[in-house]
């Protein structure tokens, strides 16, 4: 793999020529490869073979289908600066069919459609932005006359890849929330197979341009984990990198929205964050162009677990979450580093201990927390002339 001066020495000609299709700076171009190949954790200089392919690779046809959704999805990768979504239309992919965002309707939209599908079977990747309706053979979302469940099946058998992006594609989302009077399902339920998935509502766009551009550079779609989704962007809990887990270890909450522990930004669990049970890079690329800490829990709101499933739209959003592991933050100085020789069995068992030690004072605190939040609540109640009835939000371990 090269890296950016050899880009540079080696290039200069096709850089020039991207600097002019994207109309961006050259250095801007390759600040964009390097974000992506980070959000995909390639190693240092993977950039170079992330630039590489995008100057060089044929632009793959992308057709893009909406269903039952809000068309977050679409507006989010909108608002994917650097270089943005019309640039990337132009450069990147060759987005043939997107209903939305194209000029053509009707009868020549179709024609589109169908034009793309042929001229590039087998090769072409097929997004899904949006939950299937099944209830009822499908007659709950009908385009140009056929179901959803018809046209996701058709366009999906042709195609290299299909992604399905944002929560509603992903597992049913909003949509399948009970009672969920249309049976919207998911893509894979839908194709009876599994597909990637991009879940987030809406999810962070650059998940799913490292996606596309994966696809682009290897020749494959990242390696997934068992619902789908990229594993570079969904296998850390959003808990574990948060800026404010510290608070959250030493006990400082916010318990009311604008206390004072709010304004000071203290962990929002109790106000019923879903961070330590949802997978997901919010807490460490952030959303957009808009600035650090561009993410709900920056914002000062609790996260809703958008991208998990059984978590996001299921569970209240004041519920306090299940904290699925109590591991110190990766961002935390590592005990023991390797610096050319390995670490001695005694000081790994003391490691060890020390380990062991965190992760059962982490648990007590845990359960303290659910159990101190109960009797918050019961003392609120009590209050507020209640019948001190206990808290079922406990949390669990
Ligand atoms: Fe909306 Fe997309 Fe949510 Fe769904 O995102 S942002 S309802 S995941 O399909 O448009
Ligand atoms: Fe961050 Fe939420 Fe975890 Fe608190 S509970 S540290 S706000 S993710
Ligand atoms: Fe959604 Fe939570 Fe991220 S609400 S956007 S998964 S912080």
């Amino acid at each position: 793999m090269g890296n950016m001066n050899e880009i540079f020495d080696t290039s200069r000609k096709t850089l020039q020529d991207i600097e002019q299709r994207l109309e961006m700076p050259r250095r801007e171009f390759l600040q964009f490869c390097a974000t992506l190949a980070v959000t995909m954790g390639l190693p240092a200089g993977a950039e170079a073979a992330v630039a590489k392919a995008i100057e060089a690779a044929k632009r793959p046809s992308v057709i893009w289908l909406h269903f039952q959704e809000c068309t977050g999805c679409s507006e989010s990768l909108l608002r994917a600066e650097h270089p943005t979504l019309e640039k990337l239309i132009l450069d990147v992919i060759s987005l043939d069919y997107h209903e939305t965002l194209m000029a053509a309707a009707g009868h020549q939209a179709e024609a589109a459609r169908k034009d793309a599908m042929k001229a590039n079977k087998g090769k072409y990747v097929l997004v899904v932005e949006g939950a299937i309706p099944t209830k009822d053979k499908g007659i709950y979302c009908k385009i140009g006359g056929q179901t959803a469940i018809d046209l996701v099946k058709e366009c999906a058998a042709d195609a290299a890849a299909v992604i399905a992006i944002g929560s509603c594609a992903s597992w049913g989302g909003m949509p399948s929330t009970g009672p969920n009077p249309t049976g919207a399902s998911s893509v894979a339920e839908v194709l009876g197979k599994p597909v990637v998935t991009i879940p987030g509502c809406p999810p962070n766009p650059y998940n799913f341009l490292a996606t596309v551009v994966h696809f682009l550079t290897f020749g494959k779609l990242p390696e997934v984990d068992k619902l789908g989704r990229p594993k570079f962007a969904y296998s850390r809990l959003i808990h574990e990198n948060c800026e404010r887990r510290a608070h959250f270890d030493a006990g400082r909450f916010a318990m009311e929205f604008g206390d004072a522990g709010h304004r000071q930004g203290f962990c929002l669990y109790k106000l019923g964050c879903k961070g330590p049970e949802t997978y997901n890079n919010c807490s460490t690329l952030g959303f957009g162009d808009a600035g650090e800490n561009n993410w709900p829990v920056g914002c000062g709101h609790p996260c809703i677990g958008c991208s998990e499933k059984s978590v996001g739209f299921e569970k209240p959003i004041h519920q306090v979450a299940r904290v699925l592991n109590v591991a110190p933050p990766q961002q935390y100085p590592r005990i023991v580093e390797e610096q050319g020789k390995a670490a001695s069995f005694a000081s790994a068992a003391a490691v060890a201990a020390v380990a062991g030690a965190a992760a059962g004072a982490a648990i007590m605190l845990t359960r303290n927390l659910g159990l101190s939040h109960a009797a918050e609540e019961a003392e609120r109640a009590k209050d507020a002339g209640g019948a001190g009835k206990p808290s079922a939000d406990k949390a669990q371990v």
